[in-house]
């Protein structure tokens, strides 16, 4: 099991703009199995590429046992809003609540190149929406009112010094027979 350093606010790979994968080759398929492996370590429920340093538009998610790839990922369908509380891997510690689409449909591609859509509400549908901003270098504190972003900042200049190079190392799960609680 590899786990992938994460990225955190300040490092530019979280604003860029993420380019189509062409072809689907083995070392892409391994890169999504690292993915899932650094999203669960992290105890998150989804991942997106730029968040490893990686610039393709790729992304995990995983609520409540509802497993996705998402390969060219692009939200066909969206209806209503709801607002409700977000985090993020490359924001540790921080929340705030964000208005977003209640329900959406997504058309991406599986590891296998087959083309899936998915019509999602609540926690997936939020979080699909919040994978596919990473897509395109919007985070969830864009969304926040100007005085919580202010704060968050504030705070962040703060803790920023925990990650040195805006890189956020995250321990391997410590899972299976092999291993015992406070093991290494
Ligand atoms: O992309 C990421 O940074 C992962 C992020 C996804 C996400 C969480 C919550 C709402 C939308 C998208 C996380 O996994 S943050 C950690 C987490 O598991 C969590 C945080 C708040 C609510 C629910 C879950
Ligand atoms: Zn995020």
């Amino acid at each position: 099991m590899k786990i992938l350093d994460i990225r955190v606010l300040g490092d530019p790979a979280l604003r860029k703009d993420t380019t189509p994968v062409a072809e689907i080759t083995d070392e892409l398929r391994a890169f999504i199995g690292e993915m899932f492996d650094t999203m669960y370590a992290a105890e998150g429920i989804g991942l997106a590429a730029p968040q490893v340093g990686r610039s393709e538009q790729i992304a995990v998610v995983d609520v409540e046992g509802a497993k996705y790839t998402l390969i060219n990922p692009e939200i066909i369908a969206d209806e209503g809003t709801a607002r409700a509380e977000e985090g993020c891997l490359s924001i540790p510690d921080v929340y705030g609540d964000v208005t977003r689409a209640s329900r959406v449909t997504v058309r991406a591609m599986n590891e296998l190149g087959e083309t899936y859509e998915v019509t999602a509400d609540e926690l997936l549908g939020r979080c699909l929406q919040h994978e596919l901003d990473h897509l395109h270098g919007k985070l969830f504190i864009d969304y926040l009112s100007v005085l919580k972003r202010r704060s968050v900042m504030s705070d962040w200049e703060r803790r920023k010094g925990d990650y040195p190079g805006f890189i956020r190392r995250v321990a391997a799960e410590k899972k299976g027979p092999h291993h015992s609680e406070g093991e290494l």
